[in-house]
């Protein structure tokens, strides 16, 4: 295999869709040597079909807004691979989804869901749907009118949805109830994130930032270090920032930023639990500004148009959206003193970013290690759904803290260099990537 004609390929045929393109040239050029070290990748196209979807869902969703208004969108369910388990990965309800970011989404989840030890396989799913400033009853009628049209396609053993940007516990209920008025059946298992009343888990909430924060842990036990008494910036002040920061100040940590699309909070002393508690409410206004934060808590300080790499810090967390951290932004932090970044975003960093941390050689970690605690409490959500029972809040914690060890033992185990340095990047793409090519070898030529 070669990435480069590999790329070339795909770069005829979907000229436009940069994320993708840049999602698989990262895997394939981490990947590359080992694969080539296995003839019979090569003679069955492993790579070649690897990078393509299984299939892909494109669909209309038509609804009608407060004004009495009909309003239509655009809807994706991206199939990426069943290799290793039935099709597993969230939705998002972003203005800028377009098919180009649900492939790059759906073949990330393929390695990150092959990482968790879990059998799940790799989706992707949204709309272009823009929930800022959106009603409630928007809201409702909009999830309704998208699993119109999607409930045929997903299923407890077939693809299971969950949330992501734009998604969370509301849009799943909403969802779930017109799936089970389609289907007429109780069938829990078909998606995650629920309500814990019918069928979700405890900790699935909070379990992307705190799974990323037990990750960021071993890493700096690796190194001697500890996240206490340590400055963290993180971004966005959505579910993944909220869980993050939650789980930063019970370790010791001091959370001096977030951020929104409008601009940067700087908090000098770091974080207190009703400031993180109060991100719940922000969320929750659906205008998607931070600037109220600090209107609300003395001693924090808004600087519109600023991101949260502009604050000085030990550690940065990128927790909203893909490329949010780029080349100039990595240099800020390295010039401040920053010595660790962990993608809980998919794909925060920009590879112009990436390369001057490596190149400094700080700690960093991509985004489908770091944040597969969130899937991974899904696919528990899923065991206790067939089970049809519900694991304590610390058997849960408990499972999501094994997985995350294992999965940073899988980072050191392929990424380690000559000269002790974790490629954590190398590391993660090479442990997904193996088990799932090796799983399609297994299932033979389809
Ligand atoms: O990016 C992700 O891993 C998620 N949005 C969670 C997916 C899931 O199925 O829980």
């Amino acid at each position: 295999m070669k990435t480069d004609v590999i790329m070339a390929n795909l770069e005829r045929k979907y000229p436009n869709e940069k994320e993708y393109l840049q999602a698989v040239r990262e895997v394939l050029e981490s990947v590359e040597s080992t694969y080539n070290k296995h003839p019979e990748f090569e003679k069955a196209k492993i790579v070649e079909r690897l990078v393509e979807p299984d299939r892909i869902f494109s669909f209309r969703v038509t609804w009608v807004d407060d004004k009495g208004e009909v309003q239509t969108n655009s809807g994706y369910r991206v199939q990426f691979n069943s290799a290793i388990g039935p099709y597993k990965g969230g939705l998002r309800f972003h203005k800028a989804v377009n098919p180009s970011m649900m492939k790059f989404l759906g073949f990330e989840q393929t390695f990150k869901n092959a990482l968790t030890t879990l059998p799940m396989g790799g989706a992707k799913g949204g709309s272009d749907f823009d929930p800022t400033g959106k009603s409630d009853a928007e809201i409702m009628r909009f999830c309704q009118a998208f699993m119109l049209e999607l409930w045929n396609n997903i299923g407890p053993d077939t693809d299971i949805p969950a949330g992501d940007v734009g998604v969370g516990g509301r849009e799943i209920g909403y969802m779930y109830g017109m799936y089970k008025k389609l289907k007429r059946e109780y069938n829990t298992g078909v998606l995650t994130g629920k309500g814990i009343t019918w069928g979700g888990s405890l900790i699935r909430p909070e379990a992307t930032g705190y799974g990323a924060l037990y990750f960021l842990e071993h890493m700096l036990h690796k190194v001697g270090k500890d996240v206490k008494d340590h400055k963290i910036v993180v971004s966005g002040f959505g579910n993944v920032a909220w869980g993050a920061a939650k789980k930063a100040i019970a370790l010791g940590a001091k959370v001096v930023a977030i951020s929104g699309p409008d601009g940067v909070i700087s908090i000098p002393e770091g974080m207190t639990e009703d400031m993180v508690d109060y991100m719940l409410d922000l969320r929750a206004s659906n205008k998607n500004v931070v600037a109220p934060f600090a209107d609300k808590f003395h001693g924090t300080k808004f600087i519109p148009g600023k991101k949260s790499w502009s604050v000085k810090c030990d550690i940065a967390l990128t927790s909203a959206f893909q490329n949010e951290l780029d080349g100039n932004d990595a240099k800020e932090l390295l010039d401040n003193g920053c010595w660790c970044v962990c993608e809980i975003s998919n794909m925060g960093c920009t590879p112009e970013a990436i390369h001057e941390f490596q190149e400094h050689k700080i700690l960093f970690a991509p985004g489908k290690a770091v944040n597969a605690g969130g899937v991974a409490t899904s696919g528990l959500e899923m065991t206790q759904n067939a089970q049809h029972l519900s694991w304590t809040a610390e058997e849960v914690d408990d499972r999501l803290h094994k997985i995350m060890k294992s999965i940073h033992e899988q980072c050191v185990k392929y990424g380690t260099q000559p000269d002790g340095y974790v490629d954590y990047v190398k590391g993660a793409n090479i442990a997904g990537f193996m088990k799932v090519a090796h799983a399609m070898l297994e299932q033979g030529i389809i």
